[in-house]
């Protein structure tokens, strides 16, 4: 692969509205964001909120392959959140549509605005499910093969939709 690419990846998930549809929108939206081809995106999963109220979630992942530095994506990301209506009344609100950057290469970033690998992601199983969908061997920087860590999070219901 080029090298000025990195493989990022991305969580969707929302659980106001149509989330269904806002998380299909949302995958559309990534298979064009500039300098970045979408290489897979997970199924949709409905999933019970984690440390959240409200509705059950609709979530999924996606891979793209991107030259935007990691923040220009956050910032691409945020951009498409708030054209489905985002707002933040409160940390972990019900939400349209709220897009993680989980992973970005094997980069380890830790600034207030943007901090990866996602510090969360290893203990829900509505980011590890559909991501082990795409790649059953994928590794997360610093931790290690993410599905050691399937087990842990058993007890989290995620149906694949
Ligand atoms: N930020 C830092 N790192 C990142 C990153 N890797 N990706 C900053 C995206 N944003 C990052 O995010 C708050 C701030 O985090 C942003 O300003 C950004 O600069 P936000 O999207 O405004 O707020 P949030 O989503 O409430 O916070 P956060 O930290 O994304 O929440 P979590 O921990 O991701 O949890 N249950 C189910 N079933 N499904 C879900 O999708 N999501 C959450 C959100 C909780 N429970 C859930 C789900
Ligand atoms: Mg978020």
């Amino acid at each position: 692969m080029d090298p000025s690419f990195t493989l990022a990846w991305i969580g969707i998930g929302g659980n106001l509205g149509d989330a269904r549809a806002t998380v299909n929108e949302a995958i559309a939206h990534l298979a064009r964001l500039p300098q970045s081809q979408l290489l897979r995106s997970s199924s949709l999963y409905r999933t019970a909120p984690i440390d959240s109220s409200g509705d059950d979630y609709v979530n999924a992942v996606a891979l793209v392959s991107t030259s935007l530095t990691a923040l220009d994506l956050l910032h691409a990301l945020q951009a498409i959140e708030l054209q489905h209506g985002r707002e933040r009344p409160y940390r972990n609100a019900p939400r349209t549509l709220d897009l993680d950057v989980l992973m970005y290469g094997d980069a380890h970033l830790d600034s207030t605005e943007l901090t990866v690998p996602h510090p969360r992601m290893a203990q829900r199983a509505f980011v590890l499910a559909p991501m082990l969908e795409i790649d059953e061997k994928v590794v997360i920087p610093g931790l290690g093969a993410a599905r050691d860590f399937l087990d842990a999070i058993k007890d989290q219901p995620v149906r694949r939709l």
